[in-house]
């Protein structure tokens, strides 16, 4: 496998700064290194530029910093394309969860050119399904699975030359445990397949990646939304919105390395992760130690 690491250092999607740091903490903990040994070939291509983070008020519609979320998911959805086409798997170095719509909208067409079916795993502490006139905060990183089911403004949610860029029976999502009031009535409307905190509980992760990956077929394309703040945050404290009651290192691990399992991993986002808010980069070297995992490492020869 050749993967593209595309630096995306945007924040504007968010409420607190630091996202955009993201990229190179990641590289700071050796993550080009740590697939090297595991025979994946990275090129960086560095980082993408885009608009500084103005910290806009709420427009007339309830969106915050619009026009430059529209910019960096134009750019990134454009670098993603691009690598797809090289034959390359693209891994997004966030950056805040807003550029999920640009990295998907480039997926999805990449699968619609390609006849293959997309499955997008999200993982997250939130839904991220909220739509302008009905978000608590008007931040946009709450906002791109609804952009992404064609909801909210049209230029987000055309971005894939499609709307909607993919059915929302493509989703699922898994970590939930911070679920804003409306965003219950729209995992309900769009029909989205969630297995929250409690269902990790009640079911094991074991028993939740199984379903989450039970219908995957052997030609798909999975795609794997990470929001770092699905890691509990004794973990993972290097994230603007922490929720407590996340998933531990070895229920992380095991849904990385069932993940890996499946061999059809085609892209991924990493997101979320704030170096302002982290310790000696503990946060960033998890994120490395888990994205190992999702590319093969194991401790044992496996079948
Ligand atoms: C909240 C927080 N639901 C919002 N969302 C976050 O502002 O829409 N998503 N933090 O990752
Ligand atoms: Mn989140
Ligand atoms: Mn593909
Ligand atoms: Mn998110």
């Amino acid at each position: 496998t050749q993967v593209a690491l595309i630096g995306v250092p945007t924040d504007v999607g968010a409420s607190r700064l630091g996202a955009a740091m993201g990229p190179d903490a990641l590289r700071v903990a050796q993550l080009g290194s740590a697939l090297a040994h595991l025979g994946v070939q990275a090129h960086d291509i560095g980082n993408l530029a885009g608009p500084p983070n103005p910290r806009g008020e709420r427009d007339d519609a309830g969106m915050r910093n619009l026009a430059e979320c529209l910019a960096w998911n134009q750019i990134t959805h454009d670098a993603v394309w691009q690598a797809l086409q090289q034959g390359r798997l693209p891994i997004m170095l966030g950056g805040d969860h807003v550029l999920a719509t640009g990295s998907i909208s480039a997926v999805a067409r990449h699968c619609r050119a390609k006849g293959q079916r997309l499955r997008v795993l999200w993982l997250d502490a939130h839904s991220d399904c909220n739509t302008p006139d009905n978000s608590p905060s008007g931040n946009m990183h709450g906002m791109p699975v609804a952009s992404l089911c064609g909801l909210g403004p049209r230029a987000l949610a055309e971005m894939s030359g499609q709307l909607p860029a993919l059915p929302a029976s493509a989703f699922c999502q898994i970590g939930l445990r911070s679920v804003d009031a409306y965003e219950k009535h729209m995992i309900r409307e769009l029909g989205l397949e969630v297995y929250d905190m409690r269902a990790i509980d009640e079911l094991g992760m074991r028993e939740v990646m199984r379903r989450a990956l039970a219908d995957l077929g052997p030609d798909d394309h999975l795609h794997l939304s990470f929001d770092v703040d699905f890691l509990d945050p004794e973990i993972a404290p290097g994230t603007g919105t922490p929720v407590r009651g996340g998933p531990n290192y070895r229920e992380a691990q095991l849904c990385m390395e069932m993940i890996a399992d499946t061999g059809r991993l085609g892209s991924l986002d990493i997101v979320e992760l704030n170096p302002a808010l982290d310790l000696r980069n503990q946060t960033a070297e998890l994120v490395v130690d888990l994205v190992q995992s999702l590319f093969g490492q194991s401790t044992l020869v496996r079948p």
